[in-house]
C-alpha cells in the first residue's frame, strides 16, 4: 500500500491549501462576513477559538493603547537611532523590539504569573509586597518612570474601567489594585502600570471566558502570550517612528558629549 512520508512539522492554526485560506477553520470570507475584527483574528490564530465579544474587544483595546508611548521610551529611541543610522524598516523595528523586556514593556507575563501565584496561595497584598521585598525582587507590573498616583496613566484607567464594566469577574485586577494601595503608600510612582493592568485583566478574561482550562491558561502565559500582545501593539508605534524619521530625512544621530558624564581613569563608580 501507500506509505506516508512522516510530516516534517505539524501546524494547527491556519490552512492555505483549499480554495479559501482558513484561520482555525474559519474561511477568510467568513472572517469578513462576521466582521470579527483584528481581535477576532488574533483570537483564532493565537487561541484557535473565537473568544466572546468582550474578550476580542479587550484584545483590540490592548493593541490600541500599547501602540505607542512617545519617542522617549527605550524601544522608540532605539528604533529612531537605528533609522537615523540609515537602516531599513525591519532592522529599525527589530532594534526597538529588542529593548522589550523585564523593565520596559515586557513585564506582562511575569506580572500575570506573580500576581496569580500570590492570589492563589492566599497571600494578602501586604504579605505579597513584603515577600517580594525580602527576596529582593521588584514586583513585575508595578512602577513607572513618569506616571504616578498624582500623574495617573490614563491607559490604565481605560483598561480598568473596561474590565470592571464588561468582564464577568475581575478577581486578579482587584487583587492587583489592592497591591497598588500598599506600594503607592510607600512611593507615589509604584502604581499598577500598563503592563500589570493588562496582564491581570487578561488573566481575568481567560478565567471568565470559559474558553481555557487552567492548564491551558498557564501554558499560554508560560509561552509568552502577554508580552506578545505588547510586542504586537508597540510594533505599530515603532514602524510609525521609523516612517516619521524617514519622512523628515533625519541624519545620523550622535549623542551630545555634554549629556554624558565621563569618568574614565577616575575611581570606579
Ligand atoms: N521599586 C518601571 O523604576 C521601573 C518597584 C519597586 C517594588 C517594583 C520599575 C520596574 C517592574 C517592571 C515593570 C513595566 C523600571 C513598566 C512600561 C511601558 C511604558 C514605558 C514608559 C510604555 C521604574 C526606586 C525605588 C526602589 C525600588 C522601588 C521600583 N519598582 N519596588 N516593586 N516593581 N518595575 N515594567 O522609577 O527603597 O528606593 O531602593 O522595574 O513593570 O515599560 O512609558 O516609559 O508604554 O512605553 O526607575 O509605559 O518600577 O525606580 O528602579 O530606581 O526604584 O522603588 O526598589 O526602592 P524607577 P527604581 P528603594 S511600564
Amino acid at each position: 500500500g501507500l506509505v506516508r512520508k512522516p510530516a516534517a512539522f505539524i501546524s494547527t492554526i491556519s490552512d492555505d491549501r483549499g480554495a479559501e485560506l482558513t484561520y482555525a477553520g474559519m474561511p477568510i470570507s467568513e472572517v469578513f462576513k462576521q466582521n470579527i475584527g483584528i481581535g477576532g483574528v488574533l483570537s483564532l490564530l493565537w487561541f484557535r477559538t473565537q473568544l466572546p465579544d468582550y474578550a476580542t474587544k479587550f484584545l483590540e483595546m490592548v493593541l490600541m493603547l500599547t501602540a505607542d508611548h512617545g519617542p522617549a521610551v527605550s524601544g522608540a529611541m532605539n528604533t529612531i537611532v537605528t533609522t537615523r543610522a540609515g537602516k531599513d524598516l525591519i532592522s529599525s523595528l527589530v532594534s526597538g523590539l529588542l529593548t522589550i523586556g523585564p523593565r520596559f514593556g515586557g513585564a506582562l507575563d511575569d506580572a500575570a504569573r506573580e500576581f496569580t501565584r500570590a492570589y492563589d496561595t492566599g497571600l494578602s497584598p501586604r504579605e505579597f509586597v513584603d515577600g517580594m521585598r525580602k527576596q529582593n525582587k521588584l514586583i513585575p507590573g508595578i512602577g513607572h518612570k513618569v506616571k504616578s498616583r498624582t500623574n495617573p496613566d490614563f491607559r490604565v484607567e481605560v483598561v480598568k474601567n473596561y474590565a470592571h464594566s464588561n468582564f464577568p469577574k475581575t478577581t486578579l485586577l482587584d487583587y492587583a489594585l489592592a497591591v497598588e494601595e500598599v506600594t503607592t503608600s510607600k512611593k507615589d510612582n509604584l502604581i499598577l502600570n500598563v503592563d500589570g493592568a493588562v496582564a491581570c485583566c487578561f488573566v481575568d478574561m481567560m478565567q471568565s471566558s470559559g474558553c481555557f482550562t487552567p492548564e491551558e491558561a498557564a501554558d499560554y502565559l508560560k509561552n509568552g502570550v502577554l508580552n506578545g500582545l505588547f510586542v504586537l501593539g508597540r510594533s505599530i508605534g515603532f514602524i510609525g517612528h521609523h516612517l516619521d524619521q524617514k519622512r523628515m530625512k533625519t541624519g545620523l544621530y550622535r549623542h551630545p558629549w555634554d549629556d554624558i558624564t565621563y569618568i574614565v581613569g577616575q575611581d570606579k563608580i
